[in-house]
């Protein structure tokens, strides 16, 4: 029958990715609650059904960055290599799928358009593109953070006589490089990771970079049956690390200053973690993302490897000349990104030098060259953390909408809630230190609070929680005051800022104060009834 508060269900959830499918599972599996997942997809999977570009692979470790929640599921399910592959990462959340038996409550290929919150019903009402309503008291988006593709307005487009791509829409059956003339706009994480692998069948791949950036190699290997067993016997030790850090990854930044060591050894360590790869490069030590003169050092490191890798000295000098403090944007890794560029069929584009003027039929021209094309790719990113939820037509309470709330940036509560927006939570949206932490650590935090969050309003028979406009106000300052306590806002471009998309507010949106000082705080202000959120019945 009908649930006593006239809804067609008790939470609706948008977006059916690593976020949706946990707390469908928690607020269904645990709560008891009617539940309806909504995905604009034809699977499920979220960032990994969308994001198949060559190469696409996660950039922690497959040990980490998968579900903690379940016993069984850490039991039976083995990782074949130390960063999962997008295919790999697609199978484990469609085995989850099955496992849990979330499918019967997700409706696939269902775009959400528009959520209005009915304050007299005290239900919102979430509207598909096709024009279908439901119903519910709560509303969850797990909408990712970075699922808004971002291409660029270059004038000309629409005429290309090529084929284009974006690397976060990509075509579900590939595409074929063999032996074609491939343009890539775009050298962040994706970019990277792509660049290797178009180039190994493409005739000929001309990179277009407009920033430089570092990488650091991913070392990426099968894992050997003895890391496998480490694992298996450590599963305990590497989520209580997990969930103690800042970055949510399994491993410490090290409580060591890099001003602290002679030359010799800072070196000695950099080599090191050079040689061990991966994120876990930036945890060398404590000060490189609060001191700019620590930062330098790993920054030269950085930049005098790139040379002793790359032959060609003017293609090293591009690459080199990066003008952001390592880390302060999202540092890539990389499976032979440098290496490509020693290829005959690879060619650096440096936009600084000659920017793209226009698309034409024939392919990319910029002020000093037309390069003809049969494939542009762009790797250009994302209308990162407010894209995702500024695409669907959110209004809260006398019909405010979330665009108009959010004008001048993003205004919320612990990242959850926003004022005017009633029993509407935000997954991983600005304001949450998701994206600068390991991603399912934050996933399970985030639904676990907003699961216990329910429970508790559910058992005191509350029905309506909304976050206070001064509480708001007050982690907006917090968010900014952790970002300037970094060095973060000093990379000018970065998406953190919102610099990539034109005319969008430049705040510096993640919360860095850290993952688990973030935990602490959301649970000081569930323990203390919800401090800051209005809660009533
Ligand atoms: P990023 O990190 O935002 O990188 C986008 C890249 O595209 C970056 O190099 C941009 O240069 C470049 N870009 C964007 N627009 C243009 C135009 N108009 N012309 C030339 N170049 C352009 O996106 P990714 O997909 O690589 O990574 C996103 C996150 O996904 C990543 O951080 C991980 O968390 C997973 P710019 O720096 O703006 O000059």
């Amino acid at each position: 029958g009908t649930p006593a508060h006239g809804g067609d269900f008790d939470a609706i959830v948008v977006g059916a990715g690593f976020s949706g499918m946990y707390l469908l599972h928690r607020l269904r599996d645990q709560l008891g609650l009617s539940v309806r997942v909504l995905e604009a997809a034809d699977g499920v999977g979220g960032t990994w059904h969308w994001n198949r570009y060559p190469g696409a692979r996660c950039d922690s470790e497959s040990h980490s960055y998968c579900y903690y929640f379940s016993k069984d599921l850490l039991e039976e399910w083995e990782w074949s290599e130390r960063y999962p592959t997008q295919p790999e990462i697609l199978r484990y959340l469609n085995h989850v799928a099955d496992r849990f038996d979330l499918r019967r409550d997700i409706a696939l290929n269902t775009r959400v358009g528009s959520a209005r919150f009915d304050e007299a019903a005290n239900l919102w009402q979430v509207t598909t593109a096709e024009g279908r309503t439901l119903s519910a008291p709560f509303l969850v988006t797990a909408v990712g953070c970075l699922s808004a593709a971002n291409v660029p307005k270059i004038p000309g487009l629409e005429d290309f006589a090529g084929q284009w791509y974006h690397t976060g829409e990509w075509p579900q059956e590939g595409v074929d490089f063999t032996g074609k003339r491939v343009g890539q706009i775009g050298t962040g994480s994706t970019g990277i990771q792509a660049v290797p692998v178009i180039a190994e069948t493409a005739g000929h791949l001309w990179v277009f970079q407009r920033t430089a950036n570092y990488s650091v190699p991913a070392h990426n290997a099968p894992l050997s049956p003895e890391t496998k067993r480490w694992i298996r016997e450590h599963r305990d030790e590497i989520h209580r690390v997990m969930t103690s850090n800042t970055n949510g990854h399994p491993f410490n930044i090290e409580d060591r200053s890099a001003l602290e060591v002679s030359e010799e050894e800072r070196q000695r360590l950099y080599e090191q973690a050079w040689a061990k790869g991966g994120l876990q490069f930036r945890a060398t030590f404590r000060d490189l993302l609060t001191d700019k003169t620590a930062n330098d050092t790993a920054s030269e490191f950085l930049r005098a490897k790139i040379r002793s890798i790359v032959k060609d000295p003017r293609t090293a000098t591009i690459l080199s000349n990066i003008d952001h403090p390592y880390a302060t944007k999202r540092p890539p890794i990389d499976s032979g990104y440098f290496e490509a560029f020693n290829r005959d069929n690879v060619t650096l584009v440096d936009l600084r030098a000659a920017p793209i003027e226009r698309i034409t039929p024939r392919g990319i021209k910029t002020k000093d060259a037309e390069y003809p094309l049969d494939i542009i790719v762009f790797a250009t990113g994302f209308d990162a953390l407010t894209g995702p939820l500024l695409r669907i037509d959110i209004r809260g309470r006398d019909g405010r909408s979330l665009r108009e709330a959010w004008e001048a940036g993003p205004v919320n509560y612990l990242g959850l809630q926003v004022p005017g927006f009633p029993n509407m939570f935000t997954m991983t949206g600005p304001g949450s230190p998701s994206v600068l932490c390991n991603m399912p650590v934050a996933i399970e935090q985030h639904a676990n609070w907003i699961a216990d969050c329910i429970t508790r309003m559910r058992a005191k028979g509350l029905k309506r929680i909304e976050a206070r406009p001064e509480a708001a106000e007050r982690w907006v300052r917090d968010v900014n005051a952790a970002a300037e306590s970094t060095l973060l806002p000093e990379a000018g471009s970065s998406w953190y800022l919102g610099a990539n998309v034109p005319g969008k507010p430049r705040v510096f949106m993640p919360y860095a104060g850290g993952m688990a000082h973030y935990r602490a705080i959301c649970d000081e202000v569930a323990r203390k009834d919800y401090e800051g959120f209005a809660v009533s019945a």
